[in-house]
């Protein structure tokens, strides 16, 4: 019998979501920061086995939206709670129930797959915490499994494949084995420039932050890719600290940027950025919808 299905990986932000993503994909494709609200856009990582075929989705962090661009992210990670077979509710062993993990709650009750709850980061605590945390979420939820993992270590990870797979429902392979994400190679690059801006910059610098690839040209017989992007920020004062003193921080922000796609992609990057001012993108629909964060 062969499985497959959706598994959709939910959680307030920050509680390592995207970690998780990558650690059982087995490759860094979704970006990572200590900063809360990295993720803007559900992406999709298929893991294969002989007898099953999982989707993993990773989703941005739930949490109660003030800007357009925040509703837009939430949105996208609600609405894979409808298509998902099985949803992983992450949350963090070193941190007590928060009032954003009880929202997520809510928007489960009428769910019909099985839930999980993932408690991740039990790295940074003492096993003896984990009981009573345990306790506090079950008084929340009537959760079909709950599974303490690291995923910065791997700790649990291979229980939690089992258990997702033994509640996975019958099904065909539904994607050719050697593809391993529907995210493009234009959108995971946008992502690694905007990872670096993150970790870079301070404030709300990396939240008015957009990256758009603009041009992205591969030459086969050099092994190189030339990669043009604009870093889209809101106003003047940020465009100076983005490009920084005789644009050092930019060059910081491409030099880094550009290991990450060379390890991914396997091929010299050639990479050139340019800082755009658009007022107020954040607010903005139609800005949005350009930046590829609302769907058109
Ligand atoms: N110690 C420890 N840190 C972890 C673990 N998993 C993730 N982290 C850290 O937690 C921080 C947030 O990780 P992300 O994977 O970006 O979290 P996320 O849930 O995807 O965050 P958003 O995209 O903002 O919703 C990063 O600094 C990670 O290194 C873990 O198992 N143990
Ligand atoms: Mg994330």
């Amino acid at each position: 019998m062969f499985k497959s299905g959706f598994i959709s990986i939910l959680g307030r932000p920050n509680v390592g979501k995207s970690t998780f993503f990558n650690t059982v994909l087995g490759d860094k494709i979704s970006i990572v920061t200590n900063k809360p609200q990295t993720t803007r856009n559900r992406i999709s990582g298929i893991k294969n086995f002989p007898d099953a075929q999982m989707i993993f989705l990773d989703t941005p962090g739930i949490h109660k939206p003030k800007n357009l661009l925040n509703r837009a992210i939430v949105k996208a990670a609600q609405e894979t709670i409808g298509n998902a077979d099985i949803l992983l509710m992450l949350v963090e062993a070193n941190s007590d129930v928060r009032q954003h993990d009880v929202l997520i709650t809510e928007s489960l009750r009428s769910v019909k797959v099985p839930v999980f709850l993932v408690i991740n980061k039990i790295d940074l605590i003492e096993k003896k915490y984990l009981l009573p945390l345990i306790d506090k979420f079950s008084k929340l939820y009537n959760y079909k499994e709950i599974v303490p993992i690291s995923a910065l270590n791997g700790e649990g990870i291979t229980d939690l494949i089992n258990s997702i797979k033994d509640n996975l429902p019958e099904g065909p392979r539904l994607f050719p084995e050697d593809i391993l994400t529907d995210a493009t190679e234009r959108f995971i690059a946008s992502e690694f420039i905007r990872e670096q801006i993150t970790i870079f910059t301070k404030q709300e610098i990396p939240y008015s932050s957009a990256v758009v690839v603009d041009s992205f040209k591969e030459d086969e017989d050099k092994n190189l890719i030339k990669i043009s992007a604009t870093i889209n920020v809101e106003k003047e004062s940020q465009k100076a600290i983005m490009i920084g003193k005789n644009g050092v921080m930019l060059k910081n922000i491409g030099t880094q940027a550009r290991k990450h796609m060379e390890n991914l992609f396997g091929a010299r990057v050639f990479l050139e950025l340019f800082v755009r001012v658009r007022k107020d993108w954040t607010n903005s629909n139609r800005m949005l919808t350009e930046f590829g964060l609302i769907k058109r």
